[in-house]
């Protein structure tokens, strides 16, 4: 082990217990301070935290810290996610109990947290595992089940055979399932939802109001509630006393509709087919075509499959007769269920029609070169102008689109409608290790919320770990018998536990009044420290926490609990850090331990190097041997702090020289503190106090030391937010009373920021001909562009070409043309 560049080891640990003794991070509610609130996205407790982990409370807390520093009363709390498959599945394996596995986990976690320096305040600390808290949980699943907005449907399901549990749709990637890569099948489950859909338009709306989100997830929010504006069309099946509505946002194509397609859930199918000679055939179609997942029957590149019915419907635009086929590209979830198939413009049509020998009319003419049926290749989907369509002829299509809407409608053929994409939030978990959804079912009286007095409704500690098709919890006869509510007769609970994105999508209101055993957050409390000012977490969260968290807000708001409509007010998302080509993480073993880091080099260089690493919003390749760079400049903050120190006695006179010096840290306070504001730019803030800290150097050196102890409080105040041990230890060094962090964050000045202006006189072919005024440190490329853009010297150059153009030692500048 090389000798330390300075004593990290023994100053770390003293500086943590000493914020943790005055309160630093404790959040103080009577304080007339302006409130911030500053929060991470907590983590789930998987076991120890890597490096690529730290970025984000890293970040977090030295934005906390520097908020601490301009005077807010900050408020930064920490718990816990800590409901979820793995803990159980680890369970299974034969581990510990989730509950002791979790816990476990928590410790450990904490304490690298508190290794790191990350300062939070602990008295508020929630574990969404604990029936303190998931009581609440619970509560909050009331409210929507009071309201409507939590209800149970029988539905087609992602199922993972091999986790034994039901996915979001989210969770599945590529037909597999996101944990564990086994494919993915289809199977139909009685299971709980939120109406997450009720609140489709106001989530999309309100994404307006989201000024300081990042626009990359306001845009992936968008594309996921996913609205489309079309009409719906009745059309009669022949001979049938049924109609089949189809939703388009294509009418302008009505006229070019060959086969109309449904998809194999569509409930009237066994009517439709109940004479067809080929019925087997087509329900093994039926059944091939839903074993696929809904996710690779929406794929482009998935092959299109179908069947016809053997029956025909009738085109309400021109009564054409045309076939019924079923396929596996349409979606039940998605708009009706049904496709007037468009063949020459729509993609997915064509395909099919090629591969069935099905019509193909082209409806919408390419103004460019007309359209030959047989020599297509693939759909026409641009605009142009429509052929083949009647009284339409020879419009744009553009245009047609609203008037065959409004015709269609006046004739009661068509219906406008709006159709989203986002589907309900299917919330049930056939899984042990998560919050009890708190039902009752009664022969009597049908599905019976818990009531409120009775939450908990507390998960057993006592089961067997089995990988069932079902939670564990139906294995329990104490939990699952018990008492209707209502008429007291015996009773069954429910025994699906919720997704833990329910647990998340409410935390950050119980961190108000984490303790409070009445009610789950405090009304009052609530809404004077929400929305929160400063969210930081992973991109990954884009869509489901956030939303999620979104729809719960507006549903507590609606319920009158709260007094604010959005949760968040400002969102960064860090990127990820890479190392060896791939995101960090246990499953891929990449990860670098900040332990081991730790103890090399101490907490502040890992912290610093994790700041400096690259624009925080980007992803990063982490670099084990840079990490000695960071260490390395740390060591010279020191060295220069003890310098100054020895020069405390030594007479200091006012040179002219010393103004570089005061110049440099008046800059470097300017910019440190534009690039925290700004877009949390702390790589270039670090690398501007690390220029300060060199120019000090170099300053003592030359023995210009009557603004060093200057440059070296205002280092060790702008770097306290990222390396806050060393600061608070080189504060005192410095003479003067800790906390640092009870310091002002320092002001500057711009007149002293300002650079010296320069008057270099412009000579052209020997004759004077202008003076231009620059910054004492400007470019020779800049002292250029200014010349050239002076109107004398302009006048003076015009048509001729230069030959020469030399600034001669800053204080002339001598053009040859
Ligand atoms: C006829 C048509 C002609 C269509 C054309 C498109 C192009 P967006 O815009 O994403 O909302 N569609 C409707 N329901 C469907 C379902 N359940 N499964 C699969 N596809 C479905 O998509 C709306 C379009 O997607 C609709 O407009 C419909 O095809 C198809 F040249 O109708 B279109
Ligand atoms: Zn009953």
């Amino acid at each position: 082990m090389k000798e330390k560049l300075y004593p990290f080891d023994a100053i770390e640990k003293k500086w943590q217990d000493y914020w943790e003794k005055m309160g630093l991070f404790r959040m103080d509610p009577g304080s007339k301070k302006e409130k911030y609130y500053c929060l991470v996205m907590f983590p789930y407790p998987s076991g120890k935290l890597h490096v690529g982990h730290g970025r984000n409370y890293i970040i977090g807390d030295a934005l906390a810290r520097y908020k601490i520093m301009k005077g807010y009363n900050v408020l930064s709390p920490i718990g816990w996610d800590a409901f979820g498959l793995p803990a159980e599945n680890a369970a299974i394996k034969g581990g510990l109990h989730p509950k002791e596995s979790t816990l476990n986990n928590i410790t450990a976690m904490k304490k690298q947290l508190v290794q790191w320096g990350a300062g939070y305040d602990w008295s508020r600390e929630v574990t969404s595992c604990l029936p303190d808290y998931y009581k609440w949980t619970q509560w909050i699943f009331l409210k929507l089940f009071e309201k409507g907005l939590a209800y149970k449907k029988k539905a087609a399901v992602n199922w993972c055979p091999s986790c034994n549990t039901v996915l979001a749709n989210e969770q599945v990637v590529n037909n597999l399932c996101e944990r564990c890569d086994s494919k993915v099948i289809e199977k139909d489950l009685e299971q709980w939802f939120f109406r997450i859909t009720d609140y489709a338009q106001r989530l999309l709306d309100d994404i307006s109001s989201l000024e300081y989100w990042p626009e990359r997830v306001k845009t992936m929010q968008v594309n996921w509630i996913g609205k489309s504006v079309g009409v719906n069309i009745d059309f009669p099946v022949d001979g049938e006393d049924i109609k089949i509505t189809c939703y388009t946002t294509r009418v302008d194509t009505i006229f070019g509709a060959t086969y109309m397609v449904l998809a194999p859930e569509y409930p009237d199918i066994p009517r439709l087919i109940e004479q067809a000679p080929n019925r087997a055939n087509i329900y093994e179609f039926i059944v091939w075509a839903r074993a696929q997942s809904r996710s690779t029957r929406a794929a482009e590149e998935n092959e299109k499959k179908g069947v016809f019915t053997g029956c025909y419907v009738i085109n309400p635009v021109n009564n054409e007769k045309i076939p019924l086929w079923i396929a596996n590209y349409i979606l039940m979830e998605y708009g009706t269920g049904a496709v007037m198939a468009v063949p020459a413009h729509d993609q997915r049509d064509f395909e099919f029609a090629k591969k069935y020998n099905l019509g193909i009319r082209v409806v919408i003419e390419n103004p460019h070169s007309p359209i030959i049926v047989s020599s297509m290749e693939k759909a026409y989907i641009e605009n142009g102008i429509m052929i083949n369509s009647e009284k339409f002829n020879g419009m744009s299509n553009i245009d047609a689109m609203e008037e065959i809407a409004d015709w269609m409608e006046k004739k009661s053929t068509g219906q406008k409608t709006v159709h989203f994409r986002l589907r309900d939030w299917l919330i049930s978990r056939q899984r042990y290790w998560g919050a009890p959804i708190p039902v009752i079912y009664c022969d009597k009286c049908g599905t019976v919320a818990v009531p409120e007095k009775d939450l908990p409704v507390l998960l057993p500690e006592k089961i067997e770990f089995k990988p069932y098709g079902q939670s564990p919890l139906a294995d329990s006869k104490k939990f699952v018998e018990t008492k209707c509510p209502k008429c007291k007769g015996s009773a069954k609970r429910e025994t699906d536990t919720m997704d833990t994105f329910v647990d998340s999508s409410w935390y950050y209101l119980r961190y108000l009044s984490p303790k409070d055993a009445g009610k789950a957050f405090d009304k009052d409390l609530v809404n004077k420290w929400l929305p929160v000012d400063q969210y930081i977490g992973g991109v990954e969260h884009a869509i489901l926490h956030l939303l999620y968290s979104r729809f719960i807000t507006k549903v507590l708001s609606d319920l009158g609990y709260i007094a604010f409509k959005e949760p968040f007010k400002a969102l960064f998302t860090q990127g990820m850090i890479i190392k060896d080509g791939a995101k960090m993480s246990k499953s891929k073993g990449n990860v670098v331990s900040p332990d081991d880091l730790i103890d090399r080099y101490g907490a502040d260089t890992i912290r610093l190097y994790t700041l400096f690493i690259g624009p925080p919003e980007k992803d990063a390749e982490w670099n084990d041997r840079a990490v000695e760079g960071a260490y390395r400049f740390l060591g010279r903050l020191w060295r220069l702090v003890l310098k100054v120190k020895e020069l405390e006695n030594v007479k200091k006179n006012l040179k002219p020289q010393d103004r570089d010096l005061e110049r440099k840290i008046h800059q470097t306070i300017k910019k440190v503190t534009r690039d925290i504001e700004g877009d949390f730019k702390f790589n270039t803030a670090i690398s501007a106090v690390m220029e300060l800290v060199n120019e000090a150097h170099s300053a003592v050196e030359n023995d210009n030391i009557y603004y060093a102890k200057d440059a070296a409080i205002n280092a060790v105040l702008l770097l306290a937010p990222f390396v806050p041990h060393i600061a608070e230890e080189l504060w005192e060094t410095l003479g003067c009373q800790p906390s640092v962090f009870n310091q002002q964050w320092p002001c500057f000045d711009e007149l002293k920021a300002k650079e010296e202006m320069l008057v270099l006189p412009v000579m052209i072919n020997g004759k004077l001909r202008s003076r231009i005024e620059v910054e004492d440190s400007a470019s020779h490329d800049h002292i250029k562009a200014v010349v050239l853009a002076d109107d004398k010297v302009k006048g003076y150059i015009k048509g001729t070409c230069i030959k020469n153009f030399i600034v001669v030692g800053k204080k002339l500048v001598n053009i040859v043309v």
